[in-house]
């Protein structure tokens, strides 16, 4: 039963208020805002999913097979790396805004005992922001390892109270895994590797949100799949990404970003969203997220990267 939390419609609206350059300026303070506030979130949810209709259901979870995806760049002249997240909520918590400083550590306490069983490729150790060296969390920043803190978009939509209680980061020993704590979402599960391997980082993420999956209870929505902050990130909550050089197709960038948009994928810059391309490097991801399963969004992915990088080609 999912516990009734007191949001109000400006705790879901404050950030797009605030933040005048906002993409859709809504998040959901608990899990139940998604169905009191259904008249405000579904037309968002259809048209960010690109058709997701309020009469549809998102699909079962189905991550099928890292290895029906064949390197996307196995020559390495486009792709710098590859980076596959998915999203996942604690069952019986609420979301940022109306989480206690007790709850942050609860959260903590319960999301980093399963972590200590991840072994072989994905064992590492778990560090609590509040303990860790600021030049070391730079370094996990400058690397894309860990999230940039003082986000302005969170921190107007009431995410980033207590900071940095409750907040930390998994990291296995090869720096190709790691799981962020109660940043945007409770659980932020990140497999990532230099070059174009998707299949091999897509298996390597699916390896650890199953792990987490034996120990947790995650919130799930019949109709709308895993539920987040963010109604961009429900349902699959996949979001696989390449960092690319592109440099024929974006010198042009209207065509770029039709053609991006033709493909279902997400434009972002190098440091990720609401920043730019740094030496020509765009982050490129799937967008949709809601009525496809994990393994339908990352075809979707791979089809739309193959096809970007088909049209380089055809320029040179
Ligand atoms: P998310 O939706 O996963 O939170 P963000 O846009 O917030 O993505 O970016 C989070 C971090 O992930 C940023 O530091 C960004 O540079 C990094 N990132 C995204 N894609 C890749 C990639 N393919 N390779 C390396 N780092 C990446
Ligand atoms: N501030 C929101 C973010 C949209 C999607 N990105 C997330 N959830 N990190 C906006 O409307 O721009
Ligand atoms: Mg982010």
């Amino acid at each position: 039963m999912t516990p009734k939390y007191c949001s109000t419609l400006l705790d879901c609206i404050r950030s797009g208020l605030c933040r005048h350059e906002s993409g859709v300026g809504i998040y959901a303070p608990d899990p139940g805002a998604y169905k009191t506030f259904a008249e405000i979130f579904d037309p968002i949810i259809e048209s960010y999913h690109t058709g997701f209709k309020h009469t549809d259901k998102h699909p079962a979870t189905c991550f099928g097979y890292g290895s029906d995806f064949p390197n996307l760049d196995p020559e390495q002249k486009f792709i710098v790396s590859t980076r596959v997240r998915c999203a996942r909520s604690v069952e019986g918590f609420p979301f940022n805004p109306c989480l206690t400083k007790r709850n942050y550590k609860d959260l903590e306490c319960l999301i980093k005992k399963p972590l200590r069983a991840l072994c072989n490729e994905h064992a590492g150790s778990y560090h609590t922001l509040g303990c860790m060296d600021s030049d070391d969390i730079q370094k996990l920043v400058d690397a894309g390892l860990l999230f940039k803190g003082k986000n302005r978009f969170l921190k107007s939509a009431n995410a980033l109270r207590y900071w940095p209680t409750g907040r930390g980061i998994f990291i296995n020993k090869t720096c190709t895994f790691v799981i962020w704590v109660n940043e945007e979402d409770h659980i932020r599960v990140i497999a990532l590797e230099k070059g174009g391997d998707l299949g091999r980082v897509y298996e390597r993420m699916i390896v650890g949100v199953e792990s987490l999956a034996h120990s947790l209870k995650f919130s799930r929505d019949a109709r709308l799949g895993n539920l987040t902050f963010c109604p961009t990130n429900l349902g699959c909550t996949i979001r696989a990404s390449v960092h690319i050089k592109l440099p024929l197709l974006a010198s042009n960038r209207r065509n770029f970003l039709e053609l991006a948009k033709k493909h279902h994928l997400q434009v972002r810059g190098t440091l990720g969203e609401y920043s730019q391309a740094l030496g020509g490097i765009y982050d490129i991801s799937n967008k949709r997220r809601m009525g496809l399963t994990e393994y339908e969004a990352v075809a979707e992915m791979h089809k739309g990267i193959s096809a970007l990088i088909e049209a380089e080609c055809e320029e040179s």
